[in-house]
C-alpha cells in the first residue's frame, strides 16, 4: 500500500535507520500505521500528541542470561527477554516464544501486534511478548525442566498477575508452562494466576488449549456467513500441526470442512480422505514426533519434504497457522490459480505483504491475524478472571463466550473498515478498530508513557 502521509513515512524511516535489522518489525509497523492514514485525518490528536511515535517504543525491554545444565552435565547459555510493549488498556499480557530464531525483532514484531490484537478482544489487557533462542526440539523432559526453571529464575522479577501475565507461544506448550509455573510458585511462595495456559490441575480454564485455533475458525465462519456460506463441503489446507493448527483443523472438521493436508517445519502430509486429526495430535502432542509419521498408519497420505508444498495443494480455504511469513507470493499465486477462495491466519503475521496485496487484488477473501488468531489470548484473560474469582468454568461456557467474542471482533472491524473507506479491507478494519482503543487510552493518560 502507497503511503502518502509524510509524517507516517517519517516515522518508518527513522525505526529502519535505527534499528536497520529488525526487518519483521518493519514489515508490522508498516502495515499498520499505512491503515491508519484516513483515521489521522478525522483524529489529528494522534500526531499532535505523538501517539504513533510513543505507540512503536515498547514500554520496557529486559534481555537476560538463561544458563542451564543439559543431562550430560554440560552448561549451556541461552538468551531470554521479555518485551513488555504497551500497558495503556490493561496488565501486559501475551506469549513466550521458544524457538532457534528468537531475536529482538521477532519479539517487538509479535509485541507490536499483539497491542492491537488484545485490544480488539474488548477484553483489558496490555501487550507483552517474550521467550528464548532455547529449542526445546530433541532436549529431554528433564532439560526442559532445567532450562524453564532457569528461565523462570529470572523472569519472576519482572511479571505478576496484575503486571505480567505470559502464555505460550512457539515451542511453549503445557509442558513448559508447568515447569515455568511450578518455580514461580516456588520462588515467590504465591499461587496466582501469574501465567496462563496453565494444566487443569493446577488453576488452567477448560478449553483454554483449544481456544485459537476454534477461535479462529469461528472467526471464518462469520466471514463465511456474510457471504452467505458456510464450511459445508469445503477443502482446507492447515500449515503446522501445532497447538493452534490442530484445533483449527478439528473445528474446521466439526463444521463440515474437509482438512487434506497439514506440515510441520520438516514437510507436508496430504491425505485425499481427510486428514485424521486424532493421529495428529498422537504424534504431536502424546509421541512429539514430526508429521511424516502421519502416513505409517494412514495409507493413501502422501508425505512432502517441504513444508511451502502445503500451498501447492488445491483448496477452498488455506489457514497458515505455523510461523510468520511462511506463506508468500509465489504461494500466494499458486492458491489463487487453484481457484482458493479464503485465507484467514492463524499464526502471527504468516502472509507477506506481497501475499496479502495479492489475495486482495483476486478478491480472495483474507482474514488477517490480529483478528483470527485474538481467540487464543482472550481466553487466556478468562483464566485471569477464573484465578481471580476462584471459580471454575465449564467448557461450554467458554466455548459460548469464545463465540460472542469472535462474532464480536468480525463486526467490529468489518465496521471499521466501511467507516474508513477500505470495503472489503478486515486488515485496515482490525488495524484501525484495535489503534482506537489503545490510542485513546494513552492520550487519556497523558504523555509521561
Ligand atoms: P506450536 O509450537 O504448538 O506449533 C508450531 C507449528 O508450526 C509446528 O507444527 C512447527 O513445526 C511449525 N513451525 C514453527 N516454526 C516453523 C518454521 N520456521 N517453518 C515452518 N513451520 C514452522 O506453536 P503454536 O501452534 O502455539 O503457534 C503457531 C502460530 O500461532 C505462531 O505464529 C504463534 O505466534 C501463533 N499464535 C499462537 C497462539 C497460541 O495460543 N498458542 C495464539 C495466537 C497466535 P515444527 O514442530 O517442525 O517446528
Ligand atoms: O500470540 C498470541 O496471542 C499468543 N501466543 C497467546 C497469548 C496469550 O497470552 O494467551
Amino acid at each position: 500500500m502507497q503511503i502518502k502521509n509524510k509524517n507516517i513515512k517519517k516515522i518508518i524511516e527513522r525505526v529502519v535507520k535505527k534499528d536497520p535489522l529488525e526487518k519483521e518489525f518493519h514489515q508490522a509497523i508498516g502495515e499498520v500505521l499505512c491503515s491508519l492514514e484516513p483515521l489521522l485525518e478525522k483524529c489529528p490528536e494522534y500526531e499532535d500528541f505523538a501517539v504513533l511515535e510513543r505507540i512503536i517504543e515498547p514500554e520496557r525491554t529486559v534481555i537476560f542470561r538463561v544458563s542451564w545444565m543439559d543431562d550430560k552435565g554440560k552448561v549451556h547459555v541461552n538468551r531470554g527477554m521479555r518485551i513488555e510493549f504497551n500497558s495503556a488498556i490493561g496488565p501486559y499480557k501475551g506469549g513466550l516464544r521458544f524457538h532457534p530464531s528468537v531475536n529482538v525483532g521477532i519479539m517487538k514484531f509479535l509485541g507490536f501486534e499483539q497491542i492491537f490484537k488484545n485490544s480488539l478482544t474488548g477484553l483489558p489487557i496490555g501487550s507483552g511478548k517474550g521467550g528464548s533462542d532455547f529449542d526445546p526440539k530433541g532436549k529431554s523432559d528433564t532439560e526442559v525442566m532445567r532450562f524453564c526453571q532457569s528461565f523462570m529464575t529470572e523472569l519472576q522479577r519482572h511479571i505478576g498477575p496484575n503486571t505480567d501475565i505470559p502464555a505460550g507461544d512457539i515451542g511453549v506448550g503445557p509442558r513448559e508452562i508447568g515447569y515455568m509455573y511450578g518455580q514461580y510458585r516456588r520462588l515467590r511462595n504465591d499461587f496466582t494466576g501469574v501465567l496462563t495456559g496453565k494444566g487443569l490441575s493446577y488453576g488452567g480454564l477448560l478449553a483454554r488449549k483449544e481456544a485459537t485455533g476454534f477461535g479462529l475458525i469461528y472467526f471464518v465462519r462469520e466471514i463465511l456467513k456474510d457471504k452467505k456460506d458456510t464450511f459445508e463441503g469445503k477443502t482446507v489446507t492447515v500449515s503446522g500441526s501445532g497447538n493452534v493448527a490442530i484445533y483449527a483443523a478439528q473445528k474446521a472438521i466439526e463444521l463440515g470442512g474437509k482438512v487434506v493436508a497439514m506440515s510441520d517445519s520438516d514437510g507436508c502430509v496430504f491425505d485425499s480422505k481427510g486428514i485424521d486429526i486424532e493421529t495428529v495430535k498422537k504424534i504431536k502432542e502424546v509421541e512429539r514426533k514430526r508429521i511424516k509419521e502421519y502416513t505409517k498408519s494412514h495409507l493413501g497420505s502422501k508425505y512432502y519434504e517441504n513444508c511451502k508444498g502445503i500451498w501447492t495443494i488445491k483448496t477452498d480455504i488455506a489457514l497458515p497457522c505455523a510461523t510468520q511469513n511462511e506463506l508468500d507470493e509465489k504461494a500466494a499465486k499458486t492458491l489463487i490459480e487453484n481457484g482458493c477462495r479464503l485465507v484467514a491466519e492463524g499464526a502471527n503475521m504468516p502472509c507477506t505483504p506481497e501475499a496479502i496485496e495479492l489475495f486482495q487484488k483476486n478478491s480472495v477473501l483474507f482474514g488477517p491475524a490480529k483478528a483470527g488468531n485474538a481467540g487464543g489470548v482472550a481466553i487466556s484473560t478468562i483464566e485471569m478472571a477464573q484465578n481471580n474469582s476462584h471459580y471454575p468454568w465449564t467448557f461450554e461456557e467458554v466455548d459460548t463466550k469464545l463465540q460472542e467474542i469472535m462474532t464480536n471482533i468480525y463486526k467490529n472491524i468489518k465496521k471499521a473498515s466501511l467507516d474508513y473507506g477500505f470495503e472489503n479491507n478486515l486488515v485496515a478494519g482490525a488495524n484501525i478498530a484495535g489503534f482506537v482503543k489503545v490510542a485513546d487510552a494513552m492520550l487519556a493518560q497523558g504523555v509521561s508513557h
